[in-house]
């Protein structure tokens, strides 16, 4: 699929755009199976510990693992994608239907940006006692989470849920056209936050999007998470690209080459290749990741 001009011309005034139907149910099961075969090997290894009484073996993959998470919340530590490093995950960064829309906005030399996440947003009623930030994104900007010497980047945030993203399973909330207004203040409590004093006075507009749809964002666009008032995880994953050569915002994190007309054998496609460049930084722990 090709954006339209219109969608363009939407992302680039609105400083969002949400394009539905991108990826078919077919084409997310793997990554969605390979996550729940991450879920299963966590839970069997707690229940060995003694930490874990019950399973929940029969369950969905949209309610597994809220009732493992409210039983013990250690399932959930450290899930996401630079840590399990599945294949499934790997094709899926570079996937062809995913690269073709980001080729409409960044061209055709593309790299995948390091920052990328797994997200599981649990039902409220099984966080329990947990901050609000534990689970909801506070408003922010992507760029907050990159170094300031990645200002000159276009890094475009694609974020795309794994079930039904709604104002019950709790979507993104975006302002519009705000991103005009560059970077804002951000401050390190709570999450990161844009400083409330800054929030600008923007509408804001729930981003609710199906399975297999994509929100798109500018790195200077306000969003949050609202909460998840249903039953279900809101699983989603959020993936950034940028143009091959530009600063990435995390220089000492692997990018790579997904997609290149000049240079077609620079793409990586070896799933190995990917965890040792992630496993070799695995040892930076510690080192700042955000701006404030
Ligand atoms: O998934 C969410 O609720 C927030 C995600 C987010 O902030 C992002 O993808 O940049
Ligand atoms: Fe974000």
């Amino acid at each position: 699929m090709r954006l339209t001009v219109e969608q363009i011309i939407t992302y680039q005034t609105e400083g969002y755009l949400i394009v539905p139907d991108v990826l078919s149910a077919d084409d997310l099961q793997p990554v969605i199976d390979e996550i729940g075969r991450e879920i299963d090997d966590r839970a069997r290894k707690l229940k060995a510990e003694g930490k874990l009484q019950a399973l929940y073996e029969d369950e969905p993959f949209e309610k597994r693992y809220a009732s493992l998470y409210r039983d013990c919340r250690e399932i959930g530590r450290g899930l996401d994608i630079m840590t399990y490093l599945g294949e499934a995950m790997f094709r899926h960064l570079g996937s062809d239907k995913l690269l073709d829309v980001v080729e409409c906005l960044l061209g055709s030399e593309l790299s995948c940006n390091p920052i990328q996440h797994l997200r599981a947003k649990l039902p409220k009623k099984y966080a329990g006692d947990e901050p609000d930030y534990f689970q909801n994104v506070p408003w922010h900007q992507d760029c907050a989470v990159t170094s300031p010497d990645s200002e000159a980047s276009e890094i475009i945030t694609f974020w795309m849920p794994l079930v039904d993203a709604t104002a019950e399973t709790g979507c993104m909330e975006v302002m519009p056209r705000v991103f005009k207004q560059g970077y804002l203040d951000h401050r390190a409590e709570g999450g990161t936050m844009i400083d409330p004093d800054k929030l600008p006075e923007a509408e804001p507009v729930l981003a609710e999007c199906t399975k297999g749809s994509l929100v798109i964002m500018n790195k200077y666009t306000p969003h949050r998470g609202i909460g998840n008032r249903s039953d279900i995880v809101r699983w989603s994953i959020d993936l950034r690209y940028h143009k091959t050569g530009a600063n990435s915002g995390r220089e000492f994190q692997p990018s790579f080459p997904v997609r290149s007309a000049s240079d077609p054998a620079s793409v990586l496609t070896d799933a190995e290749e990917w965890r040792r460049l992630w496993q070799s930084v695995k040892d930076e722990k510690g080192r700042k990741l955000h701006r404030v």
